[in-house]
């Protein structure tokens, strides 16, 4: 089950919520920001013990003061035009975050729609391939029960929809 939402990610009582984080695991804007300031200071304490994340990986921890138990910290592909790799980087941020999941024992998670801010994928570029890994970890995996992509821009929203119509 893919189905598109439109709330804020920090108010979703979910088992797992997905960071687009940068590299560092130390914070920034979008909704970077909005995540570690909803829950709190002891995030960022343990996103530094950590010690960071390479691009297309994920890493999890505990949601603290958010109502998920988790958030798993993936790092997006900055866009540089489309030829280093960005749609595997982006893919793998997906599959990657699902596998975190699945190993956690997590049945609902909400993805934003990574690198779609700061990073500078194309929307329908990143909707394609945000949609198509997705679908094929589900059909493959036949979990997580739960999958929710969360549309904060309009744009997100019109491709995701148009994309996730396009699968049925
Ligand atoms: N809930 C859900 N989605 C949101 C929220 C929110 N509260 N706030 C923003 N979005 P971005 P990126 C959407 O820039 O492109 C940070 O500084 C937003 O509308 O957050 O992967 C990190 O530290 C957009 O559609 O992430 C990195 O340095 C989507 O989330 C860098 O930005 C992603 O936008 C990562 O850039």
């Amino acid at each position: 089950m893919i189905k598109l939402i439109e709330d804020d990610i920090t108010t979703l009582k979910v088992d797992a919520i997905v960071n687009a984080a940068n590299k560092s695991l130390l914070g920034g804007g979008g909704v970077d920001g909005a995540i570690h300031r909803a829950a709190g200071p002891e995030l960022l304490e343990e996103c530094r013990q950590i010690g960071g994340c390479e691009t297309g990986e994920a890493v999890l921890t505990k949601g603290y003061n958010l109502p998920a138990k988790y958030v798993i910290h993936t790092v997006g592909p900055v866009w540089a035009g489309g030829r280093n790799n960005e749609h595997s980087f982006l893919a793998s941020c997906y599959r990657r975050s699902l596998e975190l999941a699945i190993a956690n024992n997590i049945n609902s998670i909400a993805f934003p729609a990574i690198s779609c801010g700061a990073y500078g994928f194309p929307i329908d570029e990143a909707a394609t391939v945000t949609i198509n890994t997705l679908h094929s970890f589900l059909v493959e995996n036949g979990k997580p029960a739960e999958v929710y992509v969360v549309c904060f821009d309009p744009r997100v929203k019109a491709a995701f929809t148009q994309t996730l119509r396009s699968l049925q």
